[in-house]
């Protein structure tokens, strides 16, 4: 919507930073997604270095960074060397086995764990390409490749290890589970039938799995280790008013369960959505204000009464009066209706892609089932895009 969340990130960041020097841990994770391009504006670049740069400055003596779908692996690999004078682990990409490995030590230098750092898998690094497969023959290709990715590394991590059984292995990984809640900010990961990758998939020698990619905090099946940290922040109006949280994991040395808190992060900017009439829209605008330092951020939508650009002004002005930003209007009524109406008319800036290439579809004269086909080979096509370095 045309807004900067330097500052939202910018505080996330200071409280983190915070955190970590009042209650030091052995080792911070972050699971992917570090940036939301692959060619990440300065001010987030810098973000990103001045954060590991103070951090190094703790006592935090292990830094995990995987790659995430949206990370480009030549933007994180190239400041992979230097970071790692900070202790930082960069595994951007999953061509090298030895390097998702990074052993954790106490300030003697002996091992206490093993984080397992498994970045966002791509299709070529899993999987080899076989002439005349069939989109279902490669999208089961790519699953056993994934799966076989996170056993080997679990394989290598027991390895080194060497039979100290008392040592924990954590896994850290960014890919969409079967079961998990999904909002509608997250850009869709779709290679094949992912979605049926359950929590079947990781070894059992992990003792804690940190996953990223979707913007939920949350576990995954019924498994209390299986977790989902979530988005600092909230990154749609889908996540308005949505808990956003740092987990805060302990392993004890017998072999016991993990102990997990999970660490509230303050709300910096408020987002939040209106669903209203226009009688009651003041009210609700109202309702919400209070003396925030960054304004609050509001989607109104309207639900039922008179509308036109008057009323649009008038939320705009009651909204400014109180210190409050309103980022969109939408019609409920209108949409819906329009929705009925089967002659929208929009124009290419309004459509995805996606929906570009379904009304193409609909020219065509095939059932059902291959037109899905077509579809899933397209949301790959776009998941790779998304993926590259874009600029
Ligand atoms: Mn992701």
């Amino acid at each position: 919507m045309g807004r900067s969340r330097e500052k939202e990130h910018t505080l996330f960041l200071e409280w983190l930073l915070l955190q970590l020097k009042n209650n030091p841990v052995d080792a911070l994770i972050v699971a992917g997604d570090i940036f939301d391009t692959g060619t990440p504006p300065n001010y987030a670049l810098k973000l990103y270095f001045n954060f590991l740069y103070k951090l190094s400055l703790q006592k935090c003596n292990h830094v995990v960074i995987i790659g995430g779908n949206h990370d480009s692996i030549a933007t994180l690999s190239s400041t992979k060397q230097l970071l790692s004078l900070l202790k930082v682990n960069v595994i951007a990409d999953g061509n090298n086995l030895e390097e998702e490995i990074v052993l954790v030590k106490d300030k003697n230098k002996l091992p206490i764990g093993i984080i397992c750092g498994i970045p966002f898998l791509k299709d070529r690094v899993v999987r080899k390409s076989i002439p005349g497969e069939s989109y279902e023959e490669k999208a089961k290709a790519l699953i056993k490749g994934i799966k076989k990715h996170y056993r080997d590394v679990a394989k290598l991590a027991s390895k080194t290890l060497n039979g100290k059984s008392n040592i924990p292995i954590i896994g850290t990984g960014h890919l969409l589970t079967k079961g998990a809640i999904k909002t509608d900010s997250e850009r869709e990961i779709f290679i094949g039938s992912l979605n049926n990758i359950d929590s079947s998939l990781f070894p059992k020698q992990f003792d804690y799995i940190a996953l990223g990619h979707l913007h939920r905090a949350q576990k995954v099946g019924n498994s209390n280790k299986i977790r989902y940290s979530g988005s600092p922040i909230p990154l749609s109006f889908s996540e308005a008013g949505q808990d956003k949280f740092i987990y805060e994991v302990t392993i004890p040395e017998s072999d016991s369960e993990p102990n997990i808190k999970a660490v509230k992060i303050p709300e910096f900017r408020k987002l939040r959505r209106i669903s209203s009439s226009v009688d009651d829209v003041e009210n609700k605008i109202r309702e919400i204000a209070t003396d925030e330092d960054l304004k609050i951020w509001i989607e109104v939508c309207i639900k039922s009464g008179k509308q036109g650009e008057y009323i649009h002004k008038k939320i705009i002005d009651i909204a400014t009066d109180l210190n409050i930003e309103v980022l969109a209007v939408k019609n409920e009524k209108e949409k819906s209706q329009l929705q009925q109406n089967e002659q929208i008319s929009k124009t290419l800036k309004q459509l995805s892609p996606m929906e570009v290439f379904e009304k193409r579809l609909e020219l065509e004269d095939i059932d059902k089932e291959e037109a899905e086909l077509y579809k899933n080979g397209f949301r790959e096509i776009i998941s790779e895009i998304d993926a590259e370095d874009r600029t």
